[in-house]
């Protein structure tokens, strides 16, 4: 059943890691067929559960305490196509306290047992804090303070060590946007990391299942046994999974112990995860766990709220925008020094960080653009054709304009009067210049095996080679600004060639 063999830094993303073939040993598994079958088991499952085990075994003969049998029988009830939704509560077997958990997926009810260390009393008062947690959540006007405050939160009810949110863009890569750290740990604030270091298949189980742990990296995987031959036994549930030796070594070469995502999940998307290191080891309880997988998922539905709102104050001020600038555009006589007064609200209005206007062969900038690269751009475009021109990366420009382009990689360019060769070109610089690097890059903690690549330094050089040349692709809300935006400059242009036209006859 193992699945994790010849993994390498290229074949990263077809790891199975929902069929790792093994768990993690700080508990025991056992899965049985819908009819109460068991299918497979941990290796250290007879010993640390006192059982004796053997493939087919009836759930209901195997001596597990009552409460078990009760939580497996209500699952068999729930169960819908091969499913039902994780069910937990308390057991003691022998000397050893255990949170049980029990769901089913693909046909199989999992029954896992996770040791316990903290007593229940204790685990209970974190549930309270959590609540208090969430109602200071839903206080946050942004999603900064959201973020600083759910970290800051989580790591309050967990105790980890470093609690970082980590935060998705476009395409994948994230960034560390807000951090709760101890005091002599380096900060990650601010770094940037490529998509590639939370391969598709991990970002498409998150998206299912919203929280992991690592209790302990170096930890010796206990592997599954039973049914020779038979179809791996799906883990994608299972809070005792055995994780991709790559990420384990990632963690080791970062000097961290254990390990905790939670997703947050905005509108069916893996928006960003609250990422959650300790040096040493650390077994969270299931409970304290589940109560930061509620909070964030508060924080999934309130980062959709302030997103929904975001966009709605957007939309408000481009068309404001729009608004000042058609009114300049109707009583003046230069166009394009009519729109270069709007350059500020403009350039936010197209998230851009430079304009370029050019009208009757004259050129003006607003931004930190020379000149002359401003007029090579403008002669670069067509004499006809498309209204709005995209480019996000120097493999869309002309060849003999890439070598003289940087810092800038994106534009949007839009021929807001043809009959007078009228452009305005939105700017982007390369990512590479927009990201400030915190921390000591060259701090390498450790490397392990696969090399270099699976540290901090290694990840952002990997990130950098990946959008080298690239600027922040253009998105749909810039396009739409901008389609708006040229709507009313033609408009405004027919309305003044119209007026001139009045004016000679
Ligand atoms: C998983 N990678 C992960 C996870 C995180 C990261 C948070 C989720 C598992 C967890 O909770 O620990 C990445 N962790 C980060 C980043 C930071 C952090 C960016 O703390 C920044 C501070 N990883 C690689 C490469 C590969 C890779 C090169 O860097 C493959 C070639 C694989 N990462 C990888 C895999 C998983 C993973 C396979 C899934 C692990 C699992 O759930 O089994």
């Amino acid at each position: 059943m193992q699945a994790t063999d010849n993994v390498t830094l290229d074949n990263c993303a077809d790891e199975p890691i929902h069929i790792p073939g093994s768990i993690q040993p700080h508990g025991a598994l056992l899965a049985f067929d819908i009819d109460g079958a068991l299918q497979a088991w941990s290796d250290n499952a007879p010993q640390l559960l006192d059982l004796t085990l053997a493939l087919g075994a009836p759930l209901a003969s195997l001596p597990l305490p009552a409460e078990v049998h009760a939580i497996a029988a209500e699952c068999r009830d729930l169960i819908e196509d091969g499913e039902a939704p994780a069910i937990a509560l308390e057991v003691a077997i022998g000397t050893h306290q255990f949170d049980c958990i029990v769901h089913a997926y693909a046909a199989r009810i999992i029954i896992e047992f996770e040791l316990r260390e903290v007593p229940s009393d204790a685990v209970a008062a974190f549930a309270l804090k959590a609540h208090a947690a969430i109602d200071r959540f839903k206080r946050q006007k942004s999603i900064d303070s959201l973020l600083q405050l759910a970290t800051e939160q989580v790591r309050a009810i967990t105790g980890f060590d470093r609690v970082m949110a980590y935060r998705f863009h476009q395409d994948d890569s994230g960034d560390v946007t807000a951090e709760s750290l101890r005091d002599e740990l380096e900060p990650y604030l601010g770094r940037r990391y490529p998509a590639s270091d939370i391969p598709a298949q991990a970002r498409r189980l998150y998206i299912i299942n919203t929280l992991r742990l690592i209790a302990d990296i170096n930890y010796r995987p206990s592997p599954l046994v039973g049914r020779a031959g038979a179809a791996p036994l799906d883990l994608s549930h299972s809070v005792l999974r055995s994780v991709s030796p790559v990420h384990i070594e990632y963690l080791q070469n970062m000097g961290v112990g254990a390990s905790m995502s939670v997703s947050i999940v905005v509108n069916g998307r893996l928006w960003g995860l609250l990422a959650c290191h300790h040096m040493t080891a650390l077994q969270v309880p299931y409970s304290i766990r589940m109560a930061a997988d509620v909070m964030a998922q508060v924080i999934a539905s309130i980062v959709q709220s302030i997103e929904a709102r975001e966009r709605a104050l957007m939309a408000e001020q481009s068309a404001a925008v729009r608004t000042r600038v058609m009114e300049t555009l109707l009583h003046h006589d230069e166009p394009a020094r009519a729109l270069l007064q709007h350059a500020p609200a403009l350039c936010l209005s197209l998230q851009a960080e430079a304009l370029v206007v050019a009208q009757y062969g004259k050129l003006m900038v607003h931004g930190d653009i020379d000149l002359a690269l401003a007029e090579r751009m403008v002669a670069s475009l067509p004499q006809s054709g498309d209204e709005i021109i995209e480019r996000s990366a120097l493999g869309d420009w002309p060849e003999e304009l890439r070598d003289a382009l940087a810092p800038w990689a994106g534009m949007l360019a839009l021929r807001f009067d043809p009959s007078t060769s009228g452009w305005l070109l939105a700017l982007r610089r390369e990512q590479i210049n927009t990201i400030r690097w915190a921390g000591r890059p060259d701090k390498i903690v450790r490397v392990g095996p696969l090399g270099p690549r699976l540290t901090p330094r290694g990840s952002f050089d990997e990130w950098r080679e990946t959008v080298r040349g690239r600027a922040v692709p253009w998105d749909a809300t810039a396009r739409l600004a901008a389609g708006q935006l040229l709507g009313e400059m033609h408009r405004a242009s027919v309305a003044r060639h119209v007026e001139t036209d009045r004016a000679r006859s």
